[in-house]
Protein backbone atom coordinates (compact mmCIF):
# COMPACT_ATOMS: atom_id res chain seq x y z
CA UNK A 1 0.00 0.00 0.00
CA UNK A 2 1.65 3.48 -1.25
CA UNK A 3 0.58 6.60 0.75
CA UNK A 4 0.34 9.95 -0.33
CA UNK A 5 0.62 12.72 2.31
CA UNK A 6 -0.78 16.24 2.09
CA UNK A 7 2.26 18.30 3.44
CA UNK A 8 0.10 21.49 3.54
CA UNK A 9 -2.65 19.81 5.52
CA UNK A 10 -1.99 21.92 8.94
CA UNK A 11 -2.40 24.93 6.72
CA UNK A 12 -6.22 23.95 7.49
CA UNK A 13 -6.67 24.31 11.04
CA UNK A 14 -10.34 26.34 12.32
CA UNK A 15 -10.40 27.56 15.65
CA UNK A 16 -14.19 27.42 16.44
CA UNK A 17 -17.16 25.68 15.00
CA UNK A 18 -21.08 26.60 15.77
CA UNK A 19 -22.38 24.05 17.35
CA UNK A 20 -26.12 24.25 19.29
CA UNK A 21 -25.96 27.63 20.00
CA UNK A 22 -22.14 28.02 20.91
CA UNK A 23 -19.05 28.31 19.25
CA UNK A 24 -16.98 25.15 20.23
CA UNK A 25 -13.36 24.02 19.69
CA UNK A 26 -12.92 22.39 15.92
CA UNK A 27 -12.99 18.17 16.11
CA UNK A 28 -11.21 18.08 12.81
CA UNK A 29 -7.70 19.35 13.78
CA UNK A 30 -4.42 18.62 12.36
CA UNK A 31 -2.96 16.59 14.82
CA UNK A 32 -5.49 13.89 13.21
CA UNK A 33 -3.34 13.09 10.36
CA UNK A 34 -0.07 13.65 12.32
CA UNK A 35 -1.19 10.35 14.68
CA UNK A 36 -1.63 8.65 11.00
CA UNK A 37 1.56 9.60 9.95
CA UNK A 38 3.17 8.98 13.01
CA UNK A 39 1.58 4.97 13.30
CA UNK A 40 2.52 4.52 9.59
CA UNK A 41 6.06 5.19 10.68
CA UNK A 42 6.04 2.98 13.48
CA UNK A 43 4.42 0.31 11.53
CA UNK A 44 4.70 1.03 8.09
CA UNK A 45 2.63 -0.57 5.39
CA UNK A 46 4.37 0.77 2.24
CA UNK A 47 6.18 3.71 1.16
CA UNK A 48 4.91 7.37 1.94
CA UNK A 49 5.13 9.90 -0.41
CA UNK A 50 3.76 13.36 -0.89
CA UNK A 51 2.30 14.37 -4.20
CA UNK A 52 4.02 16.62 -6.89
CA UNK A 53 2.66 20.16 -6.12
CA UNK A 54 5.24 21.92 -7.93
CA UNK A 55 5.12 21.54 -11.22
CA UNK A 56 3.16 23.52 -13.86
CA UNK A 57 2.34 20.02 -15.07
CA UNK A 58 1.04 18.77 -12.26
CA UNK A 59 -0.97 21.99 -11.38
CA UNK A 60 -2.73 21.62 -14.54
CA UNK A 61 -4.04 18.05 -14.41
CA UNK A 62 -5.33 19.21 -10.61
CA UNK A 63 -7.25 21.67 -11.78
CA UNK A 64 -8.73 19.71 -15.20
CA UNK A 65 -9.10 16.90 -12.35
CA UNK A 66 -10.93 19.89 -10.22
CA UNK A 67 -13.39 20.96 -12.73
CA UNK A 68 -14.53 17.64 -13.84
CA UNK A 69 -16.14 17.37 -10.27
CA UNK A 70 -16.83 20.60 -8.85
CA UNK A 71 -18.14 23.37 -10.73
CA UNK A 72 -16.29 26.74 -11.56
CA UNK A 73 -18.23 29.21 -9.75
CA UNK A 74 -17.29 27.45 -6.73
CA UNK A 75 -13.89 26.37 -7.36
CA UNK A 76 -13.32 30.72 -8.44
CA UNK A 77 -15.14 30.84 -4.86
CA UNK A 78 -13.02 28.33 -3.10
CA UNK A 79 -9.84 30.26 -4.79
CA UNK A 80 -10.11 33.73 -3.61
CA UNK A 81 -12.46 33.30 -0.58
CA UNK A 82 -9.72 33.97 2.50
CA UNK A 83 -8.99 37.11 0.44
CA UNK A 84 -12.16 38.41 0.20
CA UNK A 85 -13.32 37.61 3.60
CA UNK A 86 -10.22 39.54 4.65
CA UNK A 87 -11.00 42.14 1.97
CA UNK A 88 -14.36 42.80 4.03
CA UNK A 89 -12.62 44.02 6.98
CA UNK A 90 -8.69 43.59 7.84
CA UNK A 91 -10.02 42.57 11.06
CA UNK A 92 -11.56 39.17 9.99
CA UNK A 93 -7.55 38.27 8.81
CA UNK A 94 -7.58 36.77 12.73
CA UNK A 95 -10.90 35.28 12.49
CA UNK A 96 -12.27 32.35 10.54
CA UNK A 97 -14.85 32.81 7.55
CA UNK A 98 -18.28 30.81 8.32
CA UNK A 99 -21.46 30.99 7.20
CA UNK A 100 -24.33 32.81 9.32
CA UNK A 101 -27.03 33.19 6.56
CA UNK A 102 -28.18 30.63 3.88
CA UNK A 103 -30.69 30.70 0.53
CA UNK A 104 -32.09 27.84 1.45
CA UNK A 105 -32.13 26.40 -2.46
CA UNK A 106 -35.07 24.13 -3.00
CA UNK A 107 -37.33 26.17 -0.98
CA UNK A 108 -39.13 29.34 -0.70
CA UNK A 109 -37.86 30.74 -4.27
CA UNK A 110 -34.37 32.22 -2.89
CA UNK A 111 -32.18 32.75 -5.90
CA UNK A 112 -28.80 30.90 -5.82
CA UNK A 113 -28.41 31.85 -10.02
CA UNK A 114 -27.42 35.93 -9.03
CA UNK A 115 -24.40 35.46 -6.71
CA UNK A 116 -24.46 38.33 -3.79
CA UNK A 117 -21.45 40.48 -4.04
CA UNK A 118 -21.51 40.60 -0.32
CA UNK A 119 -18.71 37.71 0.55
CA UNK A 120 -20.63 36.70 3.64
CA UNK A 121 -23.69 36.14 1.81
CA UNK A 122 -21.92 34.46 -0.64
CA UNK A 123 -20.28 32.22 1.87
CA UNK A 124 -23.64 30.84 2.59
CA UNK A 125 -24.64 30.01 -1.20
CA UNK A 126 -21.57 27.62 -1.19
CA UNK A 127 -22.06 26.25 2.20
CA UNK A 128 -24.44 23.71 4.62
CA UNK A 129 -23.72 24.30 8.06
CA UNK A 130 -22.14 26.57 10.44
CA UNK A 131 -19.18 24.19 11.63
CA UNK A 132 -16.71 24.00 8.46
CA UNK A 133 -14.62 27.28 9.03
CA UNK A 134 -12.82 28.63 6.43
CA UNK A 135 -9.21 29.64 6.96
CA UNK A 136 -6.13 31.64 5.26
CA UNK A 137 -4.74 28.06 4.46
CA UNK A 138 -8.10 26.03 3.61
CA UNK A 139 -7.59 26.30 -0.28
CA UNK A 140 -3.84 25.44 -0.39
CA UNK A 141 -4.46 22.66 1.89
CA UNK A 142 -7.46 21.20 0.15
CA UNK A 143 -6.10 21.77 -3.30
CA UNK A 144 -2.92 19.73 -1.65
CA UNK A 145 -5.05 17.02 -0.40
CA UNK A 146 -6.41 16.47 -3.74
CA UNK A 147 -3.51 16.14 -5.34
CA UNK A 148 -2.73 13.28 -2.92
CA UNK A 149 -6.11 11.34 -4.08
CA UNK A 150 -4.85 11.97 -7.48
CA UNK A 151 -1.41 10.78 -6.76
CA UNK A 152 -2.88 8.02 -5.28
CA UNK A 153 -5.58 7.11 -8.05
CA UNK A 154 -2.46 7.32 -10.99
CA UNK A 155 -0.59 4.97 -8.59
CA UNK A 156 -3.04 2.54 -8.71
CA UNK A 157 -4.10 2.79 -12.45
CA UNK A 158 -0.12 2.26 -12.84
CA UNK A 159 -0.59 -1.05 -11.72
CA UNK A 160 -0.74 -1.21 -7.35
CA UNK A 161 -2.95 -3.07 -5.94
CA UNK A 162 -3.68 -0.47 -3.24
CA UNK A 163 -3.00 3.57 -2.23
CA UNK A 164 -3.63 5.46 0.78
CA UNK A 165 -4.87 9.24 0.22
CA UNK A 166 -3.78 10.67 3.61
CA UNK A 167 -4.63 14.25 3.38
CA UNK A 168 -7.05 16.54 5.60
CA UNK A 169 -9.52 18.89 5.75
CA UNK A 170 -11.38 15.91 4.60
CA UNK A 171 -14.16 15.33 1.60
CA UNK A 172 -16.91 13.32 1.33
CA UNK A 173 -19.47 15.70 2.73
CA UNK A 174 -18.51 18.25 0.12
CA UNK A 175 -20.94 18.09 -3.33
CA UNK A 176 -20.32 19.73 -6.93
CA UNK A 177 -20.84 23.34 -5.76
CA UNK A 178 -20.95 23.23 -2.03
CA UNK A 179 -18.53 22.76 1.08
CA UNK A 180 -19.78 21.82 4.46
CA UNK A 181 -19.45 18.48 6.84
CA UNK A 182 -15.34 20.04 7.43
CA UNK A 183 -15.00 19.42 3.69
CA UNK A 184 -14.19 21.63 0.82
CA UNK A 185 -12.96 19.67 -2.28
CA UNK A 186 -14.45 15.73 -2.60
CA UNK A 187 -11.17 13.85 -2.48
CA UNK A 188 -13.26 10.19 -2.82
CA UNK A 189 -15.05 12.01 -5.62
CA UNK A 190 -11.87 12.67 -7.65
CA UNK A 191 -10.67 9.00 -7.18
CA UNK A 192 -13.75 7.57 -8.33
CA UNK A 193 -13.33 10.15 -11.47
CA UNK A 194 -9.58 9.40 -12.20
CA UNK A 195 -10.14 6.16 -12.07
CA UNK A 196 -13.14 6.50 -15.05
CA UNK A 197 -10.93 8.97 -17.23
CA UNK A 198 -8.09 6.30 -16.58
CA UNK A 199 -10.17 3.42 -18.66
CA UNK A 200 -12.35 1.43 -15.80
CA UNK A 201 -16.19 1.36 -17.16
CA UNK A 202 -17.32 1.18 -13.54
CA UNK A 203 -15.66 2.41 -10.57
CA UNK A 204 -17.57 1.54 -7.21
CA UNK A 205 -16.93 3.63 -4.04
CA UNK A 206 -18.01 2.39 -0.42
CA UNK A 207 -18.07 4.66 2.70
CA UNK A 208 -17.53 3.51 5.77
CA UNK A 209 -17.34 7.15 7.87
CA UNK A 210 -19.82 7.08 10.14
CA UNK A 211 -21.67 10.27 8.52
CA UNK A 212 -23.72 9.72 5.44
CA UNK A 213 -21.50 10.96 2.32
CA UNK A 214 -24.02 12.83 0.95
CA UNK A 215 -21.48 15.10 -1.53
CA UNK A 216 -20.30 11.86 -3.36
CA UNK A 217 -24.07 10.46 -3.42
CA UNK A 218 -25.11 13.74 -5.33
CA UNK A 219 -22.12 13.81 -7.09
CA UNK A 220 -22.38 10.30 -8.64
CA UNK A 221 -26.80 10.44 -8.20
CA UNK A 222 -27.80 10.17 -11.65
CA UNK A 223 -25.32 8.63 -13.01
CA UNK A 224 -24.54 4.17 -13.86
CA UNK A 225 -21.29 4.41 -14.32
CA UNK A 226 -20.25 5.12 -10.63
CA UNK A 227 -22.23 3.42 -8.17
CA UNK A 228 -21.68 5.16 -4.90
CA UNK A 229 -22.81 2.60 -1.36
CA UNK A 230 -22.43 4.44 2.02
CA UNK A 231 -22.84 2.58 5.33
CA UNK A 232 -23.32 5.27 7.99
CA UNK A 233 -25.52 6.48 11.14
CA UNK A 234 -29.58 7.11 10.14
CA UNK A 235 -29.86 10.61 9.33
CA UNK A 236 -32.96 10.75 10.97
CA UNK A 237 -30.68 11.51 14.30
CA UNK A 238 -27.24 12.13 12.79
CA UNK A 239 -25.72 14.21 11.24
CA UNK A 240 -25.80 15.30 7.94
CA UNK A 241 -29.62 14.91 8.60
CA UNK A 242 -30.73 15.98 4.81
CA UNK A 243 -29.69 12.64 3.32
CA UNK A 244 -28.83 8.96 3.61
CA UNK A 245 -31.92 7.06 3.64
CA UNK A 246 -32.54 3.83 2.56
CA UNK A 247 -35.10 4.76 -0.13
CA UNK A 248 -32.27 6.61 -2.55
CA UNK A 249 -31.58 4.37 -5.21
CA UNK A 250 -30.25 7.12 -8.13
CA UNK A 251 -32.19 9.30 -10.42
CA UNK A 252 -32.58 8.88 -14.18
CA UNK A 253 -29.97 6.67 -15.69
CA UNK A 254 -28.43 6.61 -12.01
CA UNK A 255 -31.10 4.61 -10.82
CA UNK A 256 -30.33 1.76 -8.95
CA UNK A 257 -26.77 2.64 -8.70
CA UNK A 258 -26.54 4.07 -5.37
CA UNK A 259 -27.52 2.17 -2.19
CA UNK A 260 -27.07 3.64 1.96
CA UNK A 261 -27.45 1.08 4.20
CA UNK A 262 -28.36 3.57 7.44
CA UNK A 263 -27.65 2.27 11.20
CA UNK A 264 -28.86 3.17 14.56
CA UNK A 265 -27.32 5.20 16.64
CA UNK A 266 -25.38 3.06 19.17
CA UNK A 267 -24.66 0.04 16.36
CA UNK A 268 -22.14 -2.58 17.35
CA UNK A 269 -19.14 -4.29 14.92
CA UNK A 270 -21.49 -7.45 14.17
CA UNK A 271 -24.32 -5.46 13.13
CA UNK A 272 -22.10 -3.31 11.08
CA UNK A 273 -20.30 -6.44 9.57
CA UNK A 274 -23.52 -7.11 7.97
CA UNK A 275 -24.00 -4.12 6.45
CA UNK A 276 -20.04 -4.21 5.32
CA UNK A 277 -21.13 -7.71 3.35
CA UNK A 278 -24.25 -6.08 2.05
CA UNK A 279 -21.91 -3.59 0.45
CA UNK A 280 -19.42 -5.51 -0.88
CA UNK A 281 -22.17 -7.82 -2.69
CA UNK A 282 -23.45 -4.86 -4.17
CA UNK A 283 -19.84 -3.68 -5.19
CA UNK A 284 -19.95 -7.53 -6.50
CA UNK A 285 -23.24 -7.47 -8.18
CA UNK A 286 -22.36 -4.09 -9.76
CA UNK A 287 -19.21 -5.64 -11.75
CA UNK A 288 -16.91 -2.84 -10.02
CA UNK A 289 -13.52 -3.12 -12.03
CA UNK A 290 -12.11 -0.56 -9.34
CA UNK A 291 -13.18 0.69 -5.95
CA UNK A 292 -12.39 3.60 -3.87
CA UNK A 293 -13.48 3.71 -0.09
CA UNK A 294 -13.55 6.88 1.97
CA UNK A 295 -12.29 6.09 4.83
CA UNK A 296 -13.63 7.57 7.83
CA UNK A 297 -12.89 6.24 11.71
CA UNK A 298 -15.63 7.86 13.49
CA UNK A 299 -17.32 4.58 13.72
CA UNK A 300 -15.22 3.92 16.88
CA UNK A 301 -16.75 3.17 20.18
CA UNK A 302 -14.15 6.33 21.41
CA UNK A 303 -15.16 8.66 18.90
CA UNK A 304 -16.72 12.20 20.83
CA UNK A 305 -19.33 12.94 18.11
CA UNK A 306 -20.48 9.70 16.35
CA UNK A 307 -22.61 6.79 17.72
CA UNK A 308 -21.36 3.23 16.49
CA UNK A 309 -19.04 1.35 19.00
CA UNK A 310 -16.36 -0.33 16.54
CA UNK A 311 -13.34 -1.61 18.20
CA UNK A 312 -9.46 -1.29 17.51
CA UNK A 313 -9.43 -4.63 16.35
CA UNK A 314 -12.63 -4.70 14.46
CA UNK A 315 -10.26 -2.25 12.00
CA UNK A 316 -7.84 -4.76 10.37
CA UNK A 317 -11.10 -7.40 9.81
CA UNK A 318 -12.18 -4.42 8.04
CA UNK A 319 -9.62 -4.16 5.70
CA UNK A 320 -9.32 -7.54 5.70
CA UNK A 321 -13.14 -7.90 4.19
CA UNK A 322 -12.13 -4.77 1.82
CA UNK A 323 -9.65 -6.52 0.42
CA UNK A 324 -11.86 -9.38 -0.32
CA UNK A 325 -13.19 -7.26 -3.19
CA UNK A 326 -10.46 -8.24 -5.32
CA UNK A 327 -10.53 -4.67 -6.84
CA UNK A 328 -8.24 -2.00 -7.24
CA UNK A 329 -8.41 0.25 -4.23
CA UNK A 330 -7.62 3.68 -3.30
CA UNK A 331 -8.75 5.12 0.23
CA UNK A 332 -8.87 8.72 0.72
CA UNK A 333 -9.25 9.80 4.97
CA UNK A 334 -12.04 10.97 6.02
CA UNK A 335 -13.27 11.34 9.45
CA UNK A 336 -12.59 10.05 12.94
CA UNK A 337 -12.28 12.28 15.74
CA UNK A 338 -10.64 10.27 18.85
CA UNK A 339 -7.71 12.11 17.76
CA UNK A 340 -5.02 9.90 20.03
CA UNK A 341 -6.31 6.61 18.77
CA UNK A 342 -7.31 7.24 15.15
CA UNK A 343 -3.73 6.27 13.99
CA UNK A 344 -3.66 3.01 14.95
CA UNK A 345 -7.22 2.35 13.87
CA UNK A 346 -6.64 3.54 10.53
CA UNK A 347 -3.49 2.00 10.01
CA UNK A 348 -5.33 -0.83 11.07
CA UNK A 349 -7.36 -0.82 8.02
CA UNK A 350 -4.74 -1.10 4.98
CA UNK A 351 -2.78 -3.38 7.12
CA UNK A 352 -5.54 -5.79 7.18
CA UNK A 353 -6.25 -5.05 3.47
CA UNK A 354 -2.73 -6.29 2.68
CA UNK A 355 -3.18 -9.11 4.05
CA UNK A 356 -6.14 -9.86 2.58
CA UNK A 357 -4.89 -8.89 -0.28
N1 LIG B 1 -22.27 16.69 17.45
C1 LIG B 1 -16.72 14.06 8.70
O1 LIG B 1 -16.67 13.09 9.45
N2 LIG B 1 -20.86 18.17 13.05
N3 LIG B 1 -17.49 15.11 8.95
C2 LIG B 1 -21.60 17.22 13.80
C3 LIG B 1 -22.17 16.42 16.04
C4 LIG B 1 -20.52 17.81 11.71
C5 LIG B 1 -18.32 15.16 10.14
C6 LIG B 1 -21.79 17.62 15.21
C7 LIG B 1 -19.83 16.50 11.56
C8 LIG B 1 -19.12 16.41 10.23
C9 LIG B 1 -15.85 14.09 7.49
ZN1 LIG C 1 -17.67 11.37 9.59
Amino acid sequence: MLTFHNPHHARHAGQQEMFRGQMVPCHEVPARLDHVLAELQRRPVGPLHTPDLDSPAAQAALDTALARVHSPRYLDFLASAWDEWVAMNPANAALDALPSVWPLPNRHGFRTDVLPRNFAARLGVFSFDSGTPLTAGSWPAARAGAACALAATQAVLGGERSAFALTRPPGHHAGPDFMGGYCFINNAALAAQALRDGGHTRVALLDVDYHHGNGTQTIFYERADVLTVSIHGDPATEYPFFLGHADERGAGAGTGFNLNLPLPRGTGYATWRAALDTALQAVADFGAQALVVPLGLDTFAGDPISGFTLQTGDYLAIGQALASAGLPTVFTFEGGYAVAEVGVNAVNVLQGFDRGA
